[in-house]
C-alpha cells in the first residue's frame, strides 16, 4: 500500500516500484543487491539520462527538417552519429544486464541430464549435502523430476535431477523422458552427466547431440572417478568440443568442490 501510495504521487518510478517486489522476494545477496540498485533509482536514472539525449537529437533533427529549404546545418551528422552510436551501445549493455539480472531473480535453472545410472540423482544429493533423490543400482531409478534450490556463491540454483535419457518402450519410462526433455527446454544451464568406469555409449552420444542442439551453456562432468576408469576421454573431448569438463565422484565427494567452483564461474 505505501509503495503504491509513493508511486502515484509520483516519489517512485515504476522500476522502483518493481525493485520493492524484488528486494522482498530477494532469496539470495546477489538478487538483494540488484533490487537494491533498482531501487535507489540508478536504473531510472540511465533510463531518464538516455530518454534526455535521445529527444535532444530528435528534436535537433526536426529543426533541420523544418528549415530544410534553407542552407543551414543545425546540427552536425558526425556528432548527431557518436550520441546515438553511444546511446546504442549503452542500451546493449542495460539489455544484457537484464539478462544477468533476470538471472540474479529468479535464479539458475540447472538440469542434470544423462544417461540411466550414471549418478545424476547421486551429484544431486552430494550438491545439496542431503539424501534428496533415490539412488539406487537400478538403473531407471529416478521416474519424475526431482528439483531443489542451493545458493552457490550467492547466486540462487534451481537444480533439476532428471530420468535418465535411453530409447524405451516402458509407457512410464516414456513420460519420465518427455518431463526430462521439458525440464531442459526450460533450462538455463545444463549438468550433463558421463559414467567413468563404463566406456562410451551411443546413448551418451545421442544426449551431447540433443542438449548442444538447444544452444544452452553445458557443463560436463565425468562421475564415478573412485573406480577403474575404463570412459574414453579422447573421444569425449572430441564430441563435446568446448565443453567444459570436469571429473568427480559423487559417492566419495572427490572434487566435488571444483564442480562447485566451475558452475559458480561459469554463469
Ligand atoms: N563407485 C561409485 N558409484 C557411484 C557414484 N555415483 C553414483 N554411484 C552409484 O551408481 C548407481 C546409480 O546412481 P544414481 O545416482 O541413482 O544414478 P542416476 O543417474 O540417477 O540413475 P537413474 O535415476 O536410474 O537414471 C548407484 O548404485 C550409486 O551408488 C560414484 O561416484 N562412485
Ligand atoms: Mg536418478
Amino acid at each position: 500500500e505505501f509503495t503504491q501510495r509513493a508511486f502515484l504521487l509520483g516519489r517512485i518510478d515504476l522500476s522502483q516500484a518493481e525493485a520493492v517486489a524484488d528486494l522482498i522476494r530477494a532469496k539470495t545477496e546477489a538478487s538483494c543487491r540488484v533490487a537494491a540498485y533498482q531501487l535507489k533509482g540508478r536504473l531510472s536514472e540511465r533510463l531518464q539520462g538516455m530518454r534526455e539525449q535521445l529527444v535532444k537529437a530528435c528534436s535537433r533533427l526536426e529543426i533541420e527538417l523544418d528549415f530544410s529549404e534553407e542552407d543551414l546545418e543545425f546540427v552536425s551528422r558526425k556528432e548527431l552519429m557518436v550520441v546515438l552510436r553511444s546511446l546504442r551501445r549503452e542500451m546493449r549493455c542495460l539489455l544484457e544486464s537484464f539478462n544477468r539480472g533476470s538471472v540474479c531473480r529468479e535464479g539458475i535453472r540447472m538440469v542434470i541430464v544423462g544417461r540411466p545410472n550414471v549418478g545424476k540423482s547421486s551429484i544431486l544429493n552430494t550438491l545439496v549435502e542431503r539424501e534428496r533423490a533415490i539412488v539406487t543400482e537400478v538403473p531407471g531409478t529416478t521416474r519424475d523430476t526431482v528439483e531443489e534450490a542451493l545458493d552457490i556463491g550467492g547466486l540462487l540454483f534451481l537444480i533439476t535431477d532428471t530420468a535418465g535419457i535411453r530409447e524405451t518402450t516402458d509407457p512410464v519410462e516414456k513420460e519420465s523422458i518427455r518431463r526430462t526433455e521439458r525440464a531442459l527446454d526450460e533450462a538455463n544451464l545444463v549438468l550433463l552427466i558421463f559414467d567413468g568406469s563404463e566406456s562410451l555409449k551411443i546413448e551418451d552420444k545421442m544426449i551431447i547431440d540433443r542438449v548442444k542442439g538447444l544452444g544452452k551453456q553445458v557443463v560436463a562432468v565425468i562421475n564415478k572417478l573412485d573406480l577403474e576408469q575404463r570412459i574414453e576421454k579422447k573421444k569425449l573431448k572430441e564430441w563435446l568440443s568446448e565443453e567444459v569438463l570436469i571429473e568427480v565422484s559423487a559417492l566419495e565427494r572427490r572434487d566435488v568442490p571444483k564442480l562447485i567452483h566451475t558452475l559458480e564461474t561459469t554463469v
